[in-house]
C-alpha cells in the first residue's frame, strides 16, 4: 500500500492536491477536515461543539480526530492501493497514534510537506471565504489557523525527518506545476 500524509499551512493546498492525486493512483482520500465538517452538518451535540472550536480556528481534539482515523483504516486497509491522509496528523501526539496505527497493521506512511507563503495562503483563503461559506475562512480565524499550524503542527515534520519518510515541495506554483512535483515523488516511492 502507498501511503502519503499531506502537510503544511492552512491553504497549502493539501485537499486541492489529494484530489489529484487520488484521480490518478486510485488512493483512497481521508480529509479530516471533511470528516469533521460532515459532522457539523448532521447537526448532532457533537457536530455543534466541533463548530464551536474550528470556526474560532483551533484543533479539535486529539481523541476524536484519532478515533476517525482507526476506523477509517480499519474499514479501508484490506483490499485499496494506499490511503492519501489530508489534514492528518496536525499534532505530534497525532503523529504517534497513526504510527503506532499503521505498525499494528503493518503498514508505513511517507510524509509530504507542501510549502507556500505565508502571504499566498492568505491571499487564498480569504478568496476561498467569498464562496465557500466556511466560518473559518475570515482574516481573524486565519491568523489564528496559522499560529496553530506553526505551534502544534510543523513540528510533526521533525518527527517524520527522523523516521526519514519525509519529502517537501514547493506549493507555491499552480495546482499543476506542484502535483508534477508530487507526482515525480510517488512514482519513484510507489
Ligand atoms: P482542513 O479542512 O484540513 O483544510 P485547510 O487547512 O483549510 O486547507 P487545505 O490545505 O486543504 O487547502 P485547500 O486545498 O482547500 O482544516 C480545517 C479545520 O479542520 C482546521 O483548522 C481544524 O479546526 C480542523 N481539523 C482538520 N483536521 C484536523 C486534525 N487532524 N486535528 C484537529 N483538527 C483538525 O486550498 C485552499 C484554497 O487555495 C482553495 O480555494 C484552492 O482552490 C486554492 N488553491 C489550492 N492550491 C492552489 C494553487 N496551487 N494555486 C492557487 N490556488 C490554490
Amino acid at each position: 500500500m502507498l501511503n502519503i500524509i499531506l502537510t503544511g499551512s492552512p491553504g497549502s493546498g493539501k485537499g486541492t492536491q489529494s484530489e489529484v492525486i487520488q484521480k490518478k493512483y486510485g488512493l483512497e482520500h481521508l480529509s479530516t477536515g471533511d470528516v469533521l465538517r460532515t459532522e457539523i452538518a448532521s447537526g448532532s451535540a457533537l457536530g455543534q461543539e466541533l463548530h464551536d472550536i474550528m470556526s474560532k480556528g483551533l484543533l479539535v481534539s486529539d481523541d476524536i480526530v484519532i478515533r476517525v482515523i482507526n476506523s477509517f483504516i480499519d474499514s479501508r486497509s484490506k483490499d485499496c492501493k494506499g490511503i492519501i491522509f489530508d489534514g492528518f496528523p496536525r499534532t505530534l501526539v497525532q503523529a504517534q497514534a497513526l504510527d503506532k496505527s499503521l505498525k499494528e497493521r503493518h503498514l508505513n506512511a511517507y510524509l509530504i510537506h507542501i510549502l507556500v507563503e505565508e502571504k499566498e495562503v492568505i491571499a487564498r483563503l480569504l478568496n476561498r471565504g467569498k464562496t465557500s461559506g466556511r466560518d473559518d475562512d475570515n482574516l481573524t480565524s486565519i491568523q489564528q489557523r496559522l499560529s496553530v499550524y506553526h505551534e502544534q503542527t510543523a513540528p510533526i515534520c521533525e518527527y517524520y525527518l527522523k523516521e526519514h519518510n519525509y519529502f517537501a515541495v514547493n506549493g507555491n506554483y499552480d495546482i499543476e506545476t506542484t502535483f508534477s512535483q508530487i507526482d515525480t515523488l510517488l512514482s519513484l516511492l510507489k
